[in-house]
């Protein structure tokens, strides 16, 4: 162990796979602005990144694109210390070639989806030696329990947090004073077959007394006012923005695998459309979710029927909003008393090294 900082090369392949880019950005940013490591990002395709991040400079982490035909031979000095795949998505050859080469050979990490599975726990910190190279491969599973990688939480969130102005973001991004019994709802999905129905649900729900305000990060829809129910389109925020949207909702609805995760630490009661995988497989890790989470008998109908394309009892499910807020914040507080993914992967990147 030196004390120069410790280089990380982490490999995303995106292709299509908008999220996969938002963990990996996610943590490139923390293990370099919270732990002063030198990271490189390759990623096939930055796209998302722009979205995301749209001042790279900011972030001290440094973005390549991981090319279709990467250079052979790769040096063994231009390979890192710690070496990330995300997701399983395998670093070119020449690269792992080269890392086998190195008189300290790197730490090799595949970060795993985000799974509240039972087997994940078992499954964390495998390792895996390559069938042909000198080289060892760890398995690293984020996940609820003290026994898995934990979750990615930036140190500074609940500063962040405590200096969020929610009047000042509504007048930011043109909506009016927050009325007494106004209800705000962030919308972050996948297209869903159960969308219409939601919305009607909204438009039947919505009084001038008790108006509904959606707002819709990322969407390119105009802004429309129905009765008491408000469709508000925000911008695609800069990922660190995205929190904000949560803190100014009662109840967000996330997706994915990073959405999914801040809402958990935004501590509202949210609903999480989960990435659709053939055979309906995602439906059990919800399940493993919903049976993990203190709340989850009182989400589940609703969240089952919002994988599903409905019907939703969007009545049923808001009368329920008041008693969810104390597992939501129970929950939260619960996590974030754990150690967080990126500081457990630096300690057992230290005691590798
Ligand atoms: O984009 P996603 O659908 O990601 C998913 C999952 O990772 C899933 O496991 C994977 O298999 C699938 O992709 C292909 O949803 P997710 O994970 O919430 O990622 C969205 C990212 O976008 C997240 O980092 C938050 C960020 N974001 C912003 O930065 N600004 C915004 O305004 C919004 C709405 C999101």
């Amino acid at each position: 162990m030196t004390n120069n900082p410790i280089r990380c090369d982490i490999f995303c392949a995106v292709v299509d796979n908008f999220g996969d880019a938002g963990v990996c950005w996610r943590l490139a940013r923390q293990l370099a602005g919270e732990h002063g490591w030198q990271v490189r990002l390759w990623i096939d395709d930055p796209a998302p990144l722009q979205r995301m991040a749209p001042d790279l400079a900011a972030d001290r982490v440094n973005v390549r694109i991981w090319p279709t035909l990467w250079p052979a031979p790769w040096l063994a000095a231009d390979c890192a210390d710690v070496v990330i795949e995300a997701f399983a998505c395998e670093p070119p050859l020449p690269y792992v070639e080269a890392m086998a080469t190195r008189a300290r050979r790197p730490v090799w990490l595949n970060l795993e989806y985000l799974s509240a599975e039972a087997w994940v726990a078992g499954c964390h910190g495998l390792r895996s030696p390559h069938p042909r190279l000198p080289l060892v491969k760890y398995f690293l599973f984020p996940g609820f329990e003290e026994t898995t990688g934990g979750l990615l939480r930036e140190r500074d969130y609940d500063e962040r947090r405590s200096r969020f102005d929610a009047a000042a973001f509504r007048a930011e991004f043109g909506l009016p004073p927050r009325a007494a019994k106004e209800l705000v709802i962030s919308l972050f999905s996948y297209e869903n077959p159960a969308l219409p129905e939601l919305l009607q649900a909204w438009a039947a729900a919505a009084t001038p007394d008790r108006p509904i305000t959606v707002l819709r990060p990322g969407s390119s829809e105009a802004p429309r006012v129905d009765g008491g129910l408000r469709l508000h389109p925000l911008p695609f925020l800069p990922q660190p923005r995205y929190d904000e949207v949560l803190w100014a909702g009662d109840l967000n609805f996330v997706r994915g695998e990073d959405s999914f995760v801040r809402a958990q630490w935004a501590a509202k009661p949210f609903v999480w459309q989960i990435y659709p995988q053939s055979e309906n497989t995602h439906l059990v890790k919800l399940e493993a979710f919903l049976a993990t989470h203190p709340a989850g008998a009182q989400l589940r109908a609703f969240w089952l029927a919002w994988n599903s394309a409905g019907p939703l009892d969007w009545q049923g499910f808001a009368a329920r909003l008041p008693v969810l807020r104390a597992p939501m914040r129970q929950w939260a507080q619960t996590l974030a008393a754990r150690p967080d993914l990126a500081g457990k992967l630096v300690k057992f990147c230290r005691e590798s090294l």
